[in-house]
């Protein structure tokens, strides 16, 4: 399904969608994988806009703890999809990231994932997958070609009610723009959704999920890999990396590459994952 075309536009926009990509085995799987890390009291859920009626749940790198999860990565094709869109035959996973929303939910501050990340280079990608038909208005909005440019701050997630452009690390980077107050000056594009699309995109283009509306639920996955070209890269101390690696920055110097075992290789398929 990686055709020219599509590598083609994820180069130039820093996203591109497949419809139709995922069987509706993999999504029930996702779905099994939900249920369970949403049921297990003992996960973290990190709240935004906490306490208010916007509220919305976020669970951070569920892989480790969940069998069905830890299937998708291995089985189904999308790191086939990520070795071929980043040209890159070995494939690693980075993260996994759900995104619930209920009826009204909150919209998902604008930003890049790259400065919560510990690494530099090209060859990686987020796949965003959700499991409830959306309107391109709920859907996970990009501003195409915002990954060839400024690398911003983040925002800060505990202070999303307040200002979503407030940094997350505070002067190494220059400050998000407010692209709320002003969509028309950004190439902005968003789909509707059918629950088997798949949005690719670079973690470094902008990008902010819609708010849901009265009657919406909006279940979505980020499933987050790289390839050969990726280093480990140290962010400014005194604020965590997402998702937290304890211990990452005691194996690794600045331009290692990035292996770890928080890192698990997922092409070519290890043998142990593979059938006997
Ligand atoms: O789905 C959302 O609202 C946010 C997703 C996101 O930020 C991401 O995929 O990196």
């Amino acid at each position: 399904m990686i055709t020219p075309d599509v590598r083609e536009t994820y180069a130039r926009d820093g996203v591109v969608i497949l419809r139709e990509a995922l069987h509706p085995e993999w999504l029930l799987l996702l779905q099994l994988g939900l249920d369970r890390v949403m049921g297990d009291a003992g996960q973290r859920k990190h709240l935004f806009y906490d306490g208010t009626d916007r509220e919305f749940i976020e669970l951070v790198r569920n892989t480790d703890i969940c069998p069905e999860l830890q299937r998708f990565m291995f089985d189904s094709p999308i790191a086939d999809m990520m070795a071929v869109l980043l040209n890159s035959p070995d494939i690693w996973l980075y993260s996994d990231e759900w995104f619930v929303k209920g009826p009204n939910g909150g919209r998902t501050p604008w930003h890049q994932d790259m400065p919560y990340w510990p690494m530099e280079g090209s060859m990686v990608a987020s796949a965003w997958i959700s499991l409830d038909p959306l309107p391109a208005e709920e859907c996970l909005e990009y501003v195409r070609g915002t990954h060839r440019g400024a690398r911003y701050d983040g925002f800060d997630p505990r202070r999303v009610n307040e200002d979503p452009t407030l940094p997350y690390f505070g002067s190494e980077y220059p400050p998000l723009p407010d692209i709320e107050a002003d969509r028309s000056a950004w190439d902005i594009v968003s789909w509707d959704i059918t629950p088997g699309d798949v949005i690719f995109a670079h973690p470094a283009t902008l990008h902010g999920g819609g708010p849901t509306g009265p009657q919406s639920t909006r279940r979505a996955i980020t499933v987050r890999m790289y390839g050969d070209d990726i280093v480990y890269a140290p962010r400014p101390p005194g604020k965590p990396t997402v998702p937290l690696t304890p211990g990452l920055s005691l194996n690794l110097q600045h331009g290692d590459p990035l292996r770890s075992p928080w890192y698990p290789r997922l092409r070519p398929v290890p043998p142990w994952q593979q059938a006997d």
